[in-house]
């Protein structure tokens, strides 16, 4: 009798909007969702002081904050905002409200593309000095109501503290992306430039909704190709596009170009004609891009041709090209991701060491380009020890957002943690304070120029970057660059409002999954400072045992197991790579006492016994590690599973089965490194380790093939 009436009760309850689960959604919307807002007290409110809209001006980009202001506003508000009082946008040039509302000091403190969002007894102001400083503001406004932030008092100034903020894709022109793992490219090149769909401005809105400024089309892999005249016109067509939105777009550039394409006998940098090519190329592109950023250029490294094919070096290419972009304002992005096989030191200290006696020597529109740690993209480095290193030129951080070395794009991975730790490092090159980040923003130098590119991670999956979480970190990436002195927590807690809701109860927990993901992959994959033991080529899984090749691309050259111990003597009696650091940093990293415990095994070789600060020995330390780092996903998924009513259903199944992959992978990373590791070792798991579910032998004989992300492989 009782249960036609509980299932009767059951179907009301389902069908009430407190317990049902949200609609689909399929994460195309990315952070930019202006669904109706929820709670009635905020919308009144919201909808009282923003009864009318007016932006001044016209441009293509004033055009693009109308529509935004008008998508935003009427989603939000659930109603069409009219034009007339309660928000104004504008420049003083523009609108003479303006003009007298922004006092000296808002214009200084906002620069070229900054805004103020100003409540006013008339309403709300979001005044800039450009249109581009306008959309800025008026993309930041929205997400204030996203966040449902009171409008009353409002008064948010701001500008971003480094002046390139760009994403590189390393897409090719067949439309493959290296260390893509979010599907093909987004650049339609074959269908370019006639067809141009929608989602190119929705990848300019995502952007600038960010404060992200350019765009890096191609490959630093460079293929020649991409700047013939017929894929230029191409490139054209994206920059139209985006234009708008703020974003410039680069190139690569192929340095054998002017013979591969040009017909020439060479590309010395010296060589007048090759200088002529140049000048000729750069000056075509402008002819069809007015506003070209410039060229990104990886030489001499993995192969890549470069000025030191003739004997020249970074400087003379890198100058080269930056005399011909100066006069368009374009820069010059030169790599110091430059290591040989053929050269005996240790890899970590190459580039180092081929690049401080250049400083100094490069033009004025040439930035060096240099990774987060002096490795490559590992799951954790220590700080670059460029940072500090070359006072006279501005680095540009490059850290990469597609997670080749942290799970491709299903492990949930928030790599804010891991870009806060890096920027906020002391290179002590000028006493205390001197952080990477102030060196990334010119700020310690005085520098004029500064910029912070990301490795991106989108591709043309619907939801675009292959895991609704790995958007975190291109949203992460744009807010650090715009402003480094954010905190990771509160970029993860503003993603996660604009992405899902506003929902305490389910933003508290995920923000706490988000700060412990990054730290449990380092866990997982290479705790205590262990690096580079992933599988070859496809980088996908363990593989410490890869031997034999190019010792610089195997495991063991890293990692230096045996009956002795574990770990790469960085000291000064070992390759004294640590003293690339200024003296106050060497010192610390220097000293098995004071390194961090995290960054033990990259600088130290240690026995297996050693005594950690815990009091357990190294053995017993890092076997721990593997196992805690499994344990927290573990965890994670659980936080997961009890949150399926605040997410929609395709979201949340998304989220679970990659939580479900990942959990495996962490055990299969942890397992075949530990049962690896002690051959050498010779030690028991200690207790709290699972035992391993397989022999040794059955992970070094598992091959995975066609993994995303890299061509050529069978
Ligand atoms: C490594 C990638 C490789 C890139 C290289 C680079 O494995 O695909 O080409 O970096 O940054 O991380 O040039």
């Amino acid at each position: 009798m009782l249960r036609p009436v509980l299932m009767l009760l059951l179907a009301c309850l389902a069908a009430s909007s407190a317990w049902a689960q949200p609609a689909p959604e399929d994460g195309y919307r990315l952070w930019l969702r202006y669904d109706r807002i929820d709670a009635d007290e905020v919308l009144a409110e919201y909808r009282a002081v923003l009864s009318g809209v007016h932006v001044a001006g016209s441009s293509p980009t004033v055009d693009a904050i109308r529509r935004e202001l008008s998508i935003g506003l009427g989603g939000l508000l659930g109603a069409d905002v009219p034009e007339g009082t309660g928000l104004l946008v504008g420049t003083p040039d523009d609108s003479p409200g303006v003009d007298t509302l922004l006092t000296d000091a808002d214009r200084t403190a906002i620069g070229h593309e900054g805004f103020v969002i100003r409540a006013t007894d008339r309403g709300i102001v979001i005044a800039a000095r450009t249109h581009i400083g306008l959309l800025y503001g008026a993309f930041r406004f929205l997400s204030l109501l996203q966040t449902r932030h009171a409008l009353s008092g409002l008064d948010v100034v701001e500008s971003p503290r480094v002046d390139l903020r760009l994403l590189d894709h390393w897409d090719n022109l067949d439309r493959t992306v290296e260390r893509g793992y979010a599907g093909f490219s987004l650049w339609d090149w074959h269908r370019l430039p006639d067809y141009r769909p929608e989602r190119y401005r929705d990848y300019a809105r995502a952007n600038a909704s960010i404060g992200i400024n350019g765009s890096v089309l191609t490959n630093v892999n460079a293929n020649a190709v991409s700047l013939t005249r017929a894929y230029l016109v191409k490139a054209a067509a994206l920059a139209d596009e985006f234009r708008p939105y703020g974003i410039r777009v680069y190139l690569t550039a192929r340095f054998s170009a002017p013979m591969e394409i040009g017909g020439l006998g060479t590309a010395d940098p010296l060589d007048p004609d090759v200088r002529a090519w140049w000048r000729e190329k750069v000056d075509e592109i402008h002819g069809l891009i007015p506003d070209f950023g410039g060229f990104l250029v990886k030489a001499n490294s993995e192969g890549q041709p470069g000025p030191q094919d003739y004997g020249r070096s970074h400087a003379d290419g890198a100058n080269m090209l930056a005399e011909a972009l100066a006069p368009f304002d374009g820069v010059v992005m030169w790599r110091a991701f430059v290591y040989s096989h053929e050269v005996p030191d240790d890899r970590a200290k190459q580039a180092y060491t081929e690049f401080t006696p250049l400083d100094g020597a490069f033009l004025e529109n040439v930035f060096v380009q240099v990774k987060n740690g002096p490795i490559d993209f590992q799951p954790r480095e220590p700080f670059h020890p460029l940072f500090g290193a070359m006072p006279g030129t501005p680095l540009m951080m490059e850290f990469q957002v597609t997670k080749e070395y942290l799970g491709l794009a299903t492990h949930f991975v928030y790599l804010a943690p891991l870009f806060e730790e890096v920027l906020d490092s002391d290179t002590g090159a000028e006493g205390p304070g001197s952080t990477v980040a102030r060196v990334v923003d010119g700020s310690l130098d005085d520098l004029p120029r500064s910029g912070m590119a990301g490795v991106s991670n989108v591709g043309t999956d619907r939801n675009w970057c292959g895991s609704v979480f790995a958007c975190a970190n291109w949203y992460a990436f744009g807010r650090i660059a715009w402003d480094h002195g954010l905190s990771s927590e509160a970029i993860a807690g503003e993603w996660l409002r604009r992405t899902f809701t506003n929902d305490d109860a389910f933003v508290d927990p995920v923000v706490g999954m988000m700060m412990a993901s990054w730290p449990a992959a380092v866990d997982y994959m290479t705790p205590l400072g262990l690096h580079h033991i992933m599988a070859r080529n496809h980088h996908y899984g363990p593989g410490p045992w890869v031997d034999g090749g190019r010792p610089d691309w195997t495991s063991v050259y890293y990692h230096r197991a045996d009956s002795g111990g574990v770990g790469f003597d960085r000291t000064v009696s070992g390759s004294d790579a640590v003293s690339q650091y200024a003296p106050p940093v060497a010192a610390r990293f220097g000293d098995l006492e004071t390194v961090p415990e995290g960054l033990l095994l990259w600088f130290h070789r240690v026995p297996w016994d050693h005594t950690m600060a815990s009091g357990r020995t190294l053995w017993d330390e890092l076997a721990l590690r593997y196992q805690r780092g499994v344990d927290e996903v573990r965890q994670m998924r659980k936080t997961w599973e009890g949150l399926a009513t605040f997410v929609d259903e395709t979201r949340f199944r998304e989220t679970e089965t990659f939580l479900r992959i990942q959990e495996r992978e962490a055990a299969w990373w942890r397992d075949a490194c530990l049962l690896y590791f002690q051959t050498f070792s010779g030690r028991p798991l200690p207790e709290g380790v699972e035992a391993p579910e397989g022999t040794l032998e059955e992970f070094m004989n598992r091959r995975d093939r066609y993994v995303p992300g890299i061509r050529d492989q069978g």
